[in-house]
């Protein structure tokens, strides 16, 4: 199947190629994703050599909400001189554009090169102990979608879908981070306190509306996967307060410092690693 308009893959190959020509890059080493509160994040990785409003290449979306910005760029990795892949926005599940849409950045990444896939989101934390505006390290995670990007007798080993080498690299820079695990739920209204507390007992520490079934998608393109969240509030439940974007959108700005060398200094080790 090479038809564009029914496989996802071929339409990835195409953003990919729409990508090289546009930066001047025939590759990419590595991609991240930005979530919320992660905007700023990717200012001090590099300089930025290319960038442009992502619906200029095939099969991306307008981002949805405010505080996600629909940009694509590539950075040479300062010290490295690695190219990343930064895009800037993502599909979200409960945008009802269908799973393929969810993950067509990570599949145009593979296509441009990448090895490693670095997702980001900002999301909301099980533990009390972390305040709004603590980055968690995710080391496994649940999928509570109902959904899966792979179709057919695809059984793709999920084991260490978030690649250990990447997520020591990553307390190697920040000691004091911790690791969770992460479930997705479909959204977009945030969870019950009773949803909450289901969470906790099935094993998860954090709580979002992304980045699991871009993690299946990377890891069946066989990219490494490093998740990064940002506790942008307690879970419902978890604190007296109720939930508002505001709040999700302040804390991402007040964590900015922190998550921003956080993200560049390991991008530039794991490069330094794999390069
Ligand atoms: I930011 O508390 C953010 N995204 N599901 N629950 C879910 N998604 C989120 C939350 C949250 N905070």
């Amino acid at each position: 199947m090479t038809d564009t308009a029914s496989d996802p893959y071929q339409l990835a190959r195409d953003a990919a190629a729409a990508i090289a020509e546009a930066s001047g890059a025939p590759t990419h080493d590595l991609a991240l994703v930005l979530g919320s509160g992660w905007a700023g994040a990717a200012d001090l990785m590099g300089e930025t050599i290319w960038q442009a409003d992502a619906t200029s290449i095939p099969g991306f979306r307008p981002p949805a909400v405010a505080g996600h910005v629909g940009t694509l760029r590539s950075i040479r990795v300062e010290g490295t001189g690695a190219r990343a892949l930064v895009l800037g926005a993502r599909t979200h599940f409960y945008e009802g554009a269908g799973v393929d849409a969810v993950v067509h950045g990570v599949r145009t990444a593979a296509a441009a090169g990448a090895r490693t896939m670095v997702l980001t989101n900002g999301c909301g934390g099980i533990d009390p102990s972390w305040a709004p505006g603590t980055p968690v390290l995710i080391r496994d995670q649940i999928n509570f979608t109902g959904a899966t990007p792979l179709v057919g007798a695809n059984f793709v080993d999920l084991t260490d879908l978030y690649t250990p080498a990447l997520r020591q690299i990553a307390r190697d820079v920040d000691p004091s981070l911790d690791e969770g695990v992460y479930m997705q739920f479909s959204g977009p209204s945030y969870e019950t306190p009773a949803e909450v507390q289901m969470a906790k007992a099935v094993g998860a520490d954090l709580v979002g509306m992304s980045t699991a079934l871009e993690a299946i998608a990377a890891r069946e393109a066989g990219l490494d996967v490093l998740g990064i969240s940002l506790v942008t509030n307690l879970a419902a439940g978890i604190s007296e307060q109720a939930l508002s974007h505001e709040e999700v959108l302040e804390a991402g700005r007040d964590a900015g410092p922190r998550i921003s060398r956080l993200l560049a200094e390991t991008v530039r080790r794991l490069t330094d690693a794999t390069a």
